[in-house]
């Protein structure tokens, strides 16, 4: 990877307003199109997308499995209706990340995403790790949340590649609310990291007050960044599908922390962002130099234990 003292990117997050059941793939595709033709007209080289793009939030539905998979998950990427996306993306030089339900050949079901290349090209996918919600159906609640039940976990790890010039690391939604899911990135050199996210307003599990949902997926993202220098590029599908409100708040943010952009409706919004790559390496050169000042040998618990335990025997007291 080539380092200059001004390296830039143009990053756009094309945020989602609402897919209602009742809206077919090739309409959902036709609004991709015409946000990744306004970003590449804005400077993007890079459009990201949201998760589960290409249809409304189905895991909030009770149905069987089989009914899911017919009528939501993808069995082939690309695919006929998808494929105006992946040419016009190529006609015009920009790559994209995109979220979708992806069922494998041999039966799985992931909460997958994918960046493509400016020439068409995937070269990463991404399945998701941290699954939020359950896998029963609960009868009382307002709506589920049956990622458990719909999808594996993610057998991918945290992919990083080198693309756009860059590195770029993928995630999809309740990820980033992990710090691993960064750290992940970061120690693999990743300056940019895109996800796609689907935040219902109302969380089903506990009495969360409304407000929260938006305060805890920016200081999410905004700390992630900053924390591990890099850029993060987060793309909502939102409004209120078929009555169920989610949250819009897609944002670009900088390795400051800093929000650079920011979406200001619950519609079909492009922001684009003028990334200046060389501010990774300048917070990687100092406050978060890895090699100089990290202390893995006092970080062991973090992979060691899933669930918090007891504290660990105090030393040298
Ligand atoms: N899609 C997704 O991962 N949504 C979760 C909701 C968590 S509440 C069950 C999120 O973190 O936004």
């Amino acid at each position: 990877m080539t380092m200059s003292d001004n390296r830039k990117l143009g990053i756009a997050v094309a945020q989602m307003g609402p897919v209602h059941l009742a809206d077919d793939r090739k309409a959902v595709v036709a609004r991709l199109v015409e946000m990744l033709k306004e970003a590449a007209a804005r400077g993007a080289r890079l459009v990201v997308f949201p998760e589960l793009a290409l249809t409304t939030f189905f895991p909030r539905y009770w149905m069987s499995e089989e009914e899911a998979e017919e009528r939501f998950f993808e069995h082939a990427m690309p695919n006929a209706h998808v494929q105006p996306l992946f040419d016009l993306a190529k006609s015009l030089g920009v790559g994209f990340y995109l979220g979708y339900a992806e069922r494998t050949a041999g039966g799985e079901r992931f909460n997958t995403s994918i960046l493509v290349d400016a020439s068409g090209n995937i070269v990463s996918k991404y399945r998701k790790i941290h699954l939020p919600g359950h896998s029963d159906h609960k009868v009382d609640a307002p709506f589920q949340h049956l990622e458990k039940k719909f999808f594996q976990v993610g057998d991918a790890g945290l992919p990083v590649v080198e693309a756009f010039d860059t590195r770029v690391g993928m995630c999809l939604c309740n990820d980033r609310r992990w710090p691993e899911t960064w750290r992940m990135m970061s120690l693999q050199s990743a300056e940019v990291g895109v996800l796609g996210y689907n935040t219902p307003s109302l969380n089903i599990h506990w009495n969360e007050p409304v407000h929260l949902r938006m305060s805890t997926h920016l200081i999410s993202l905004q700390a992630s960044a900053y924390q591990n220098a890099m850029w993060i590029a987060a793309a909502a599908k939102c409004g209120s599908e078929d009555g169920h409100h989610m949250i819009g708040g897609s944002v670009i943010v900088a390795p400051t922390g800093e929000i650079a952009a920011r979406t200001v409706t619950e519609e079909d919004e492009v922001i684009v962002a003028n990334a200046d790559l060389s501010l990774v390496e300048g917070f990687r050169e100092h406050v978060f130099n890895f090699a100089k000042h990290r202390r893995p040998e006092h970080y062991h618990l973090i992979v060691e234990r899933v669930g918090a335990g007891e504290p660990l025997p105090l030393k040298n007291i």
